[in-house]
């Protein structure tokens, strides 16, 4: 590569220096004849001007940056000239030192100038963009919300409390006995098949229902005796968006004297009319569950169709809900209950269900999921 080309004369004024000492910074003409290209034959001084304007007009902090590169890295413009130098007689050498020195200066100015505008405006736009204001007050912690099964669990207990009964828990691994056998249902018994559950050592198990609590709760208090038991059940299933292997559920039930499916049905109308928040008709039909005898399945008229028909109700004008009946008098004397002095009523409502028709949630498995995207709705 050509660099500086001399025009031989030592001692011109600096002037003719500026004007004809020719630079040679880029490229190589294979024809020495051939003209210079003009960016080739740029002086030293032009040079900088160039560097200077291009530093001014820089649209941007990386744009300036490749400049600084391109004139004063270390295979810059000027790095090349101060290596061409030595080409130069030693009288030149020190004013085009002096010069480059300038240059040199006057660029790094530029860009240090020009770097705190970038700077300056950056901060600015930082500050319009990103400010607070520091009187407003602090929006405080998140609320929370209750899981929608808390939701409707609170719900029924705080009629059922109002109307005299107590609330009573237990425990979820429960003993064979408490969770079938009490319950009138012995080994050989054929529901002991469609309540399939977990096992665990020592011969105990999860609870299929939460009967168990209210055999404790007859054991316990005995007769008279108004109780409801909610709380998590499980159950050895097929997991599916219908059926999943734990779920939620509220049994109750009433002993005292000359109770009757009257009773019956007056708190089953109660309980299902405030859950609905509105007046619901019931129908009963005779259905089988081992621990109560006569048992029934319980229907509501369709909320939909008020019972005319529709796609809900199967055109029946009924869906049903729950079931219930009059204790077993197996049942009440495996608690120490005299069935001849003592009657009660039993029901079992699954929340599960009740929370999916409530809030029209399609899948069971988002209720124990535990996605915060999905419990935040609630
Ligand atoms: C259902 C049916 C029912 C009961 C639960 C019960 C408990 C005792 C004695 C008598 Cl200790 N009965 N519970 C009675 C009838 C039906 O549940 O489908 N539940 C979701």
């Amino acid at each position: 590569m050509l660099a500086l080309y001399q025009t031989g004369q030592a001692a011109r004024p600096l002037q003719w220096f500026r004007r004809h000492v020719t630079l040679i910074t880029y490229g190589v003409s294979s024809d020495d004849n051939a003209p210079v290209p003009p960016l080739m034959a740029e002086p030293l001084e032009r040079l900088a001007s160039t560097a200077l304007e291009r530093i001014r007009e820089a649209p941007s902090a990386e744009h300036l940056e490749s400049v600084r590169i391109e004139v004063l890295g270390r295979k810059g413009a000027l790095a090349q000239v101060s290596k061409d130098m030595g080409k130069l007689a030693a009288g030149e050498r020190a004013r085009v030192g002096r010069l480059l020195n300038e240059a040199k200066r006057a660029v790094e100015e530029a860009i240090e100038a020009r770097r705190g505008d970038f700077e300056r405006a950056a901060l600015q736009s930082r500050l319009e963009a990103e400010w607070i204001d520091l009187t407003l007050p602090a929006p405080g912690p998140r609320p929370g919300s209750l899981h929608p099964i808390t939701q409707i669990t609170r719900e029924i207990e705080e009629l059922f409390t109002s109307l005299g009964f107590a609330v009573l828990s237990g425990p979820e691994v429960e003993t064979e006995h408490n969770n079938f056998d009490a319950l009138n249902i012995p080994a050989d018994h054929p529901a002991r098949d469609t309540m399939d559950t977990f096992f665990v050592e020592g011969g105990h198990l999860l609870r299929t229902h939460t009967s168990p609590v209210q055999v404790r709760g007859m054991l316990r208090f005995g007769p008279p005796l108004r109780m409801i038991a909610p709380g998590r059940v499980f159950r050895n299933e097929e997991v599916d968006a219908s059926h999943d292997h734990t779920f939620h559920q509220v049994e109750g039930m009433m002993v005292d004297r000359d109770v009757s499916v009257a009773h019956l049905i007056y708190f089953m109308k109660t309980m299902l009319s405030a859950i609905f928040r509105r007046e619901i008709a019931v129908r009963l039909r005779p259905g089988y569950f081992p621990f109560v005898e006569p048992g029934f399945e319980l229907d509501i008229q369709c909320l939909l169709c008020g019972g005319a028909g529709c796609a809900v109700c199967k055109q029946s004008g009924w869906v049903e809900q729950m079931g219930c009946g009059m204790v077993h008098p197996n049942v009440l004397r495996s608690s120490g209950i005299d069935p001849d002095v003592w009657s009660g009523f039993a029901f079992g409502l699954g929340l599960t269900r009740l929370a999916m028709m409530r809030y029209g949630i399609d899948d069971i498995r988002l209720l124990l999921g535990g996605d915060l995207r999905f419990l935040r709705q609630f």
